[in-house]
Formats: C-alpha cells, structure tokens, sequence
C-alpha cells in the first residue's frame, strides 16, 4: 500500500511555486506532506497520523459543501470497504487492493461527445483546481460514513470532452484486470465484470456529483478507488464507482452491476430513500461509522441522505417507490 514512486499526475513540490498557486488557486499536488500541512493547509492530518502512504494534495476548502458533523476516522475509512474486485469481505480491499498498480493510469473516453480518445489521468485532471468537500455517503447495507474527498466537480471533468445532445446518459468502468483483482479471478463471483455504473446527465451535471481522486487531504488509498472513484452523495454507496479507466457519453440508459445482479434489490437511481426498504432489510436507519457491537451509533437515515434541496428537483414527477 506504500506508494514509494510519485504518481506521474503529482507535480513534486519543487517545481511549484507557491505564490501562483494563491493567485491562481491552480491545482497541484506536493511531493512533502509536512510542508503542505503546515504551510497551506492547518487541520491537515499530519503524514504521522495516517495508516496509508498517499501523496499530499492542495485543495480549495468548499464550505458550501460541506458539513459539521464528525468526520469518520480514517481507519475507518481505510479498513471497512466495499471494493469486490479484491474479495466481498469488508477488510479484504484493505488487504488486497495493494495489489492493483495506479500509475500510470488513464481513461477512455468515448460515445456522444466532441473529444472522445484516451487520456492520461494527468491531462485529464490538468485544467482544474481540487475542491474538498465533506460528504456523507450511506451504503446500501445500512453503514454510512462522513468523509472529506478531494477532487473534482464531476460537471467539470465531463464539460471537456464535450458531450453532444445525445449525450442523455454517462456510463463509468472500472477496471478489469483478474491478474491484479483477486476477486475477477474468483471462481466464486457471480459479478459480471468490469464494475458497471451510470448516471442520468443531469445527475451527473448536478453541483453535487464529484471526482475524487484523494481523501484527507491525500491522494486515495487504493481500497478507495484509486486513482479517481466517484462520490454521489445522494445515492447509495454502490454508485460511487472505483478506480475508473471508462466514460463513455450515450443515448440510452445503462446497465449497471448491481442492477443487472438484482433487479428486485437494486435499481438505475439508487437514492437514498428511508421510504422504499430494501427487499431483505430496512433502509430507515443507518449505522454511522466508527459502529461498534456495544455503540452501534444508529440513526435515522435522510432521505437523498440529506441533499434534498440540491437534488430533489431532478425527480420532480417521478414515483421513487418505483423508479428505485
Ligand atoms: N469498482 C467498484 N466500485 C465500487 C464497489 C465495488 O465493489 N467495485 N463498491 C461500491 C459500494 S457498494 C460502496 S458502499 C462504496 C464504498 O466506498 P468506500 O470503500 O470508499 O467507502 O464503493 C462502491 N464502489
Ligand atoms: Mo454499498
């Protein structure tokens, strides 16, 4: 899990000066976690404190999207996943995700749009500034957490390639490569792989939706989903797709992995809804991590997972106990 090389896409620190990154409020990473902690960014975990090995990144604190609540520890965050390309336990990425290589690492980008072609995830992420944002995100199995992501709006990140007016959907891949996921080589997976994961455009246009490519303030440890993973903060975990190598732009809606593995349990919209239970458990309330035996720390799920106001327009019309 240790990254011992620079990622390609990090600028190391000698090469940035630091006052047109004030004017400019460019993006770029450091190669010195110390010295970014202490100098641009005061509340920054020091590189002591963190269990993984990341690359520092400078980012424009976003209060509008933001939140007060406690901020999930990130051993948390690191040892409790969800990534079933490294196994279905929740420790198994934690434990396994080191295995997948993340640099170099690049995108494709194809379907109803000007600039399709495949870019390199430094080009891809070039143009814009990083904005931390501290978003809830409520998995499907009832946990959620609250984490501050480093990343991109997703608006931002699609806006370049240009998409067409056919563009109605966005379709994301994660990859596939048994050699390096031990849970593609699994003989005991009914997933069809790659990961498959989709939004309605104006979903993904939305100021919500967001691409990360860091938490706590480094880049993302790769049971996260390096190097860039999804984060919509309004739906269930599961759309919050990793380690993405395909966008492509088109007319007619995906299909999505767990849709296709559930139809009856998991839907296209996935919004988190205390109203619409899943068919073999309850979605009314949610264990906030840390969760342990004896302080589960349950609570009352909010429906979007309290990004209503944001987002509740999008469904304006729609039966969501039947649009799920
Ligand atoms: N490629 C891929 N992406 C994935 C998953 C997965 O199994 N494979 N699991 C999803 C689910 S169900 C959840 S809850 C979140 C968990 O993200 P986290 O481990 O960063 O908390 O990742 C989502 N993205
Ligand atoms: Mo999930």
């Amino acid at each position: 899990m240790f990254i011992k090389k620079r990622p390609s896409w990090a600028l190391p620190w000698s090469e940035v000066t630091p006052e047109p990154i004030f004017r400019d409020r460019r993006r770029f990473m450091v190669g010195s976690a110390g010295v970014a902690a202490s100098l641009f960014a005061p509340g920054l975990l020091s590189a002591a404190s963190l269990p993984v090995s990341g690359q520092a990144l400078m980012s424009d604190r976003m209060p509008r999207f933001s939140t007060d609540e406690k901020q999930t520890p990130l051993d948390d965050v690191v040892r409790y996943n969800n990534f079933y390309e490294f196994g279905t336990g929740k420790g198994d990425p934690a434990r396994y995700a080191g295995e997948m290589s993340v640099d170099p690492w690049s995108v494709t980008v194809e379907g109803a749009c000007g600039k399709p072609g495949q870019y390199a995830l430094e080009d891809l992420l070039k143009p814009h500034n990083y904005e931390e944002r501290i978003y809830r995100l409520r998995c499907v199995e009832a946990w959620s957490m609250v984490i501050p992501w480093v990343g991109v709006p997703l608006a931002d990140l699609l806006e370049q390639f240009e998409p067409t007016g056919k563009a109605k959907y966005v379709y994301f891949e994660t990859l596939h490569d048994p050699e390096q996921m031990r849970g593609q080589r699994s003989r005991f997976s009914t997933i069809d792989w790659p990961y498959q994961e989709g939004l309605r455009m104006d979903e993904a246009m939305n100021e919500l939706s967001f691409m990360a490519v860091g938490l706590y303030g480094k880049t993302l440890p790769n049971q996260n989903g390096a190097p860039l993973r999804l984060v919509v903060p309004w739906k269930y975990g599961f759309k919050s797709i990793k380690s993405i190598v395909k966008i492509r732009f088109q007319e007619e809606r995906p299909k999505t992995t767990w849709e296709m593995l559930a139809p009856d349990e998991y839907g296209f919209y996935a919004n988190v809804n205390p109203e619409v239970d899943h068919p073999r458990w309850s979605q009314k309330r949610e264990r906030r991590l840390p969760s342990g035996l004896l302080s589960p720390n349950w609570r009352e799920t909010q429906k979007f997972n309290g990004y209503g106001e944001q987002v509740a327009h999008l469904y304006k019309g729609m039966d969501l106990r039947k649009q799920y």
